[in-house]
């Protein structure tokens, strides 16, 4: 039995694992897609392991995951929304009754049902697809704005925290650890030049002028599972950086993962362009989905966002290419550098259409 099989022995799952297969997809968690033979036939779930180095307290993770699970689902019934079992994730329980299962080694792992009939995608194809993206993310918000009880665990402290993470840059620079900072000039120039967009929300949020509200503050399209034969937006998935946060950061985080049409990766950023359609299909799906729960300011800043959001994301790429990619897994040495490249290209695409951005927002 492989390791993970045995680990996935240790939830309750009634039946035979008949196969446990490698899932690859995020970045920072391990997943594994296991079936079961069982008395009601097969099922499938997802096996996960917590990344310890990023997520240090793994137990909050799930603390957070069950009470906002069973929140959304909540709102479901109360909604009446048809098979609610498909539009939230399920925790299958371990072995002892636990939300997860802590190995000797002190990893903590989680099993949760695999939503059928669900598929997902790295990239908006078309400005539908958009929409709907952004319209769940705006569901998902809206449902967890009366979440009650005391705020959610902050998972990552300061994860959108910009100046913060501009000032992490700073130092990775002055330390160049790795002595990469000599090939990376035009990007950290790039970067550093942004000194005063690190704090277009920060300085509002502060002083009070943005809500802070359970986020998901991983907005991207790969995050949205989507019905295979409707295509309707099902579910939102990638729940660890559910936190308090600011709605402009996940809408940041939606136009920075959709707007470009190419990967994260693409090695040529002359590639990356920005498409018009979809950022309006964004802006639309996410007010229409949010309705008064956003803010007449919100809505001004939404292209605001997507540079802050966009920008931060270049400055983690490029710090994690200055520490010798300690967070980010690469391929190949330059590979945090080219990702910090595509944000950095569409960050002044987004600065360039910055006129033509603000008059969509303000006409919808
Ligand atoms: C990471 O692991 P994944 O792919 O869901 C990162 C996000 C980044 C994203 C960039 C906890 O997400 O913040 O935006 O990569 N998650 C964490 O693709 O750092
Ligand atoms: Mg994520």
């Amino acid at each position: 039995m492989s390791p993970a099989a045995a680990i996935a022995d240790r939830f309750a799952v009634d039946g035979r694992l008949v196969s446990l297969e490698p899932k690859p997809g995020g970045h920072i968690n391990d997943s594994w897609l296991g079936v079961w033979d069982g008395p009601h036939g097969r099922r499938r779930c997802l096996l996960q392991h917590i990344n310890r180095f990023v997520f240090r307290r793994p137990e909050e993770v799930m603390a957070n995951m069950v009470r906002l699970t069973r929140h959304v689902s909540a709102h479901l019934t109360r909604e009446s929304a048809p098979e609610p079992e498909r539009r939230v994730l399920r925790l299958v329980p371990s072995r002892d009754g636990g939300t997860h299962h802590r190995e000797s080694d002190g990893e903590v792992w989680r099993l949760l049902d695999w939503i059928e009939g669900t598929r997902s995608t790295e990239r908006a194809t078309t400005s539908a697809e958009a929409r709907a993206a952004a319209g769940a993310f705006g569901r998902f918000l809206r449902q967890l704005a009366d979440l009650p009880g005391p705020p959610l665990h902050e998972t990552i402290p300061g994860f959108h925290d910009t100046p913060k993470r501009l000032r992490a840059l700073e130092r990775a620079v002055a330390a160049d650890a790795v002595g990469r900072v000599a090939g990376a000039g035009p990007e950290i120039e790039a970067a550093l030049d942004r000194r005063a967009l690190s704090r277009a929300l920060a300085d509002r949020a502060s002083r009070g002028e943005l809500v802070r509200r359970p986020t998901h503050n991983d907005a991207k399209i790969a995050n949205v599972l989507f019905d295979t034969s409707t295509g309707e937006p099902l579910c939102v998935v990638d729940l660890d950086t559910v936190m308090p946060g600011i709605a402009l950061h996940d809408f940041g985080d939606m136009v920075r993962s959709m707007v470009a049409d190419a990967a994260e990766d693409e090695p040529d950023p002359s590639r990356i362009t920005l498409r018009v359609p979809v950022f309006e299909a964004l802006a639309r799906g996410f007010i229409e989905a949010m309705g008064a729960d956003l803010s007449p300011l919100e809505r001004s800043l939404l292209p605001t966002g997507a540079c802050v959001i966009t920008f931060e994301q270049a400055a983690r790429f490029l710090t994690d290419h200055l520490e010798g990619d300690r967070y980010y897994p690469v391929t190949h040495p330059d590979h945090n550098l080219e990702r910090t490249r595509t944000q950095l290209r569409l960050l002044q695409l987004l600065e360039d259409h910055d006129a033509e951005l603000r008059r969509i927002t303000e006409s919808l």
